[in-house]
């Protein structure tokens, strides 16, 4: 991996493709501890930490949240060097492990992500995070690759409003880009997508088949940043007020 050529085009686009950042056995040995996580974990954990998608009588998890929290494997994973490496080196900075989210888009059920920024749902100052986006599936636009509005880290923060989509609470509702922005990133499983935390980003609704779109998103903040409380209290309540209007069975049941 050339660190320095990532990093120049993570600063110049504020994203950065990086394939083949797990080896076959790294991949399938997260794959493994994830099946493991749904079984063990999911049942002892809070409500809101474990998300569903549910359509047409199907329900299936859709995202996890503070996997790191409740489970030394990715607790280990979270601060190992393979991924905080790369966030060092893309931000430049050292970094503090801040979150790892799995997120699923199972076929024919999963829905879109709205377009956001990451940096909305963090009230940082200044805001400097990436999240690591490693896919445990191949990912094109049939089963709902991310996509990256080009340059969009270079606007700051846009206000967003709520969405209602569940585990996405909050989405730029118009869009406020370039067509010749936007970048379709289709991945194989095991490549990473590295995103700036105020880069513009989306993906599609999983239209195909039987083809899971599975990934981790390992989230590192800059040691120089802090939270915003206030904003982080409003963002919080948000996130409360709409909980209430999810569809039944959303949210796990304790
Ligand atoms: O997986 C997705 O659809 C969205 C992921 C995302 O928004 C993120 O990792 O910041």
């Amino acid at each position: 991996m050339d660190l320095i050529k990532l990093k120049q085009t993570f600063d110049a686009e504020g994203f950065v493709h990086v394939k083949g950042f797990l080896d076959k056995a790294q991949l399938e040995e997260i794959r493994k501890n994830l099946e493991r996580y749904k079984i063990e974990v999911v049942p002892k954990i809070e409500s809101t930490l474990v998300m569903y998608e549910i359509r047409n009588g199907i329900r299936e998890i859709k995202q996890l949240v503070s996997m790191e929290k409740s489970d030394d494997f990715f607790h280990e994973l979270h601060i190992s060097s393979k991924t905080k490496d790369l966030a060092k080196a893309l931000l430049g900075d050292d970094v503090i492990p801040m979150d790892i989210e799995h997120f699923d888009k199972p076929p024919q059920i999963g829905t879109p992500t709205p377009p956001h920024q990451d940096g909305y749902y963090f009230c940082l100052t200044p805001n400097e995070a990436v999240t690591l986006w490693v896919a445990l599936d191949d990912c094109d636009e049939e089963n709902g690759c991310l996509g990256y509005i080009k340059g969009s880290h270079k606007r700051g923060i846009i206000e967003h409003s709520p969405s209602g989509v569940v585990g996405f609470s909050q989405g730029l509702k118009k869009e406020i880009w370039n067509k010749k922005d936007v970048v379709s990133c289709p991945v194989k499983a095991g490549d990473c997508l590295a995103h700036h935390s105020v880069t513009i980003h989306f993906a599609g609704a999983n239209r195909s088949e039987n083809r899971h779109r599975r990934s981790l998103g390992f989230t590192y903040y800059s040691v120089h940043t802090k939270r915003d409380e206030e904003a982080f209290a409003r963002y919080k309540a948000s996130v409360a007020e709409q909980r209430k209007s999810y569809p039944e069975g959303a949210l796990k049941t304790a």
